[in-house]
């Protein structure tokens, strides 16, 4: 049987439950917070004012989130996102995208070249198409055959420090373990509520600087890189990809709300569980932000130096987050 997108949001929405009349269905017309918006990381403020114009002029978290990750796509002196991405080790830029609304409707690109906008691409997937995930050379024909605008990458200053580390790792014997954060930190995560209460979340990347081509990190993935549950909020994930996979992190951060914890609570958790399964956390930073139905946010790193952008009607600022362990 052929699942139509409209089919499969249907039965993502309304399961068929066992004995229907002791499930609430959330209500989001009660929500009596005010639209809020947080991004990881320093760009994260021009990224939620550029979501928040959306917002205001009552748009949805849905419309918010991607129009702030296009911001951050856009910014060419951003080197973890979009056109000013760092490349793998063959030079190529790919990027990740993926996107979640209040529905659990969601779409994901990975590993698209010269496409400007990933998150865009990553919302006309969900919205259009009975999939979630496109990567490679068919994301990049969905892409073409969609008229989304493409770029060149990398740009020519990346293109300059990609060939010098080239250079480099030909004369090392070893080839460098890349840190994140040190050197590729940049990564945009998003989480916003809207008036309805609606919570959705965006998240792009250029993924690990100078990785395997093919190579898939958390951010396209559901679950890892950005989970949302409107019966209890949202997380999005920012750092080592490989490490978030391994204990699906952002899906853990909701599941522990769903438990009661509050965001910052869930958050730490989450980055202690992922501490427990690693036996060296040399230079593997990794952080997580989430917000509930009520409008409460907060996040956690593994190490010190994380912080995410909060914007509310009143307020515009950088939260440093509390951490597990000092650099
Ligand atoms: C990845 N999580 O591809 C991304 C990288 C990142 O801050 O978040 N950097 O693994």
């Amino acid at each position: 049987m052929k699942l139509g997108a409209v089919g499969l949001a249907a039965s993502i929405v309304k399961p068929a439950f066992a004995s229907e009349d002791t499930i609430s269905e959330p209500s989001f017309s009660d929500y009596t917070g005010e639209p809020k918006m947080i991004s990881t990381w320093s760009h994260g403020q021009e990224a939620n004012r550029a979501g928040w114009k959306k917002l205001e002029s009552g748009g949805t978290s849905l419309d918010a989130v991607e129009a702030g990750a296009r911001q951050t796509e856009s910014d060419v002196t951003n080197r973890s996102v979009g056109i000013g991405g760092m490349p793998d080790r063959e030079g190529h830029v790919t990027l990740d995208a993926c996107i979640m609304d209040w529905e659990s409707n969601c779409g994901s690109v990975g590993c698209l070249e010269g496409i400007a906008h990933p998150i865009s691409v990553a919302k006309h997937i969900m919205q259009n198409t009975p999939h979630v995930m496109l990567v490679g050379a068919g994301a990049k024909k969905y892409a073409l055959k969609h008229s989304f605008e493409t770029i060149k990458t990398p740009l020519p200053e990346v293109k300059k420090e990609w060939e010098k580390w080239k250079k480099e790792q030909a004369a090392a014997d070893k080839v460098k373990k890349p840190e994140i954060n040190h050197e590729n930190h940049d990564t945009i995560g998003l989480l916003a509520i809207d008036a309805q209460g609606q919570i959705s979340g965006a998240c792009t990347t250029s993924g690990w600087a100078y990785k395997l081509p093919g190579r898939l990190g958390d951010s396209p993935i559901i679950g890892s890189g950005l989970f949302i549950d409107q019966e209890v909020g949202g997380a999005v994930a920012t750092g080592l990809g490989e490490s978030i996979i391994r204990i699906s992190g952002s899906h853990a951060v909701v599941e522990l709300m769903r438990q009661g914890k509050s965001p910052e609570q869930a958050c730490k958790e989450i980055v202690e569980r992922l501490i427990r399964k690693h036996k060296d956390m040399t230079g593997l930073q990794c952080a997580f932000i989430a917000i509930n139905t009520k409008g409460e946010v907060g996040g956690y790193s593994v190490y010190n130096g994380f912080n995410y952008a909060l914007k509310t009607k009143d307020r515009d600022e950088l939260i440093d987050t509390p951490f597990d362990r000092k650099w």
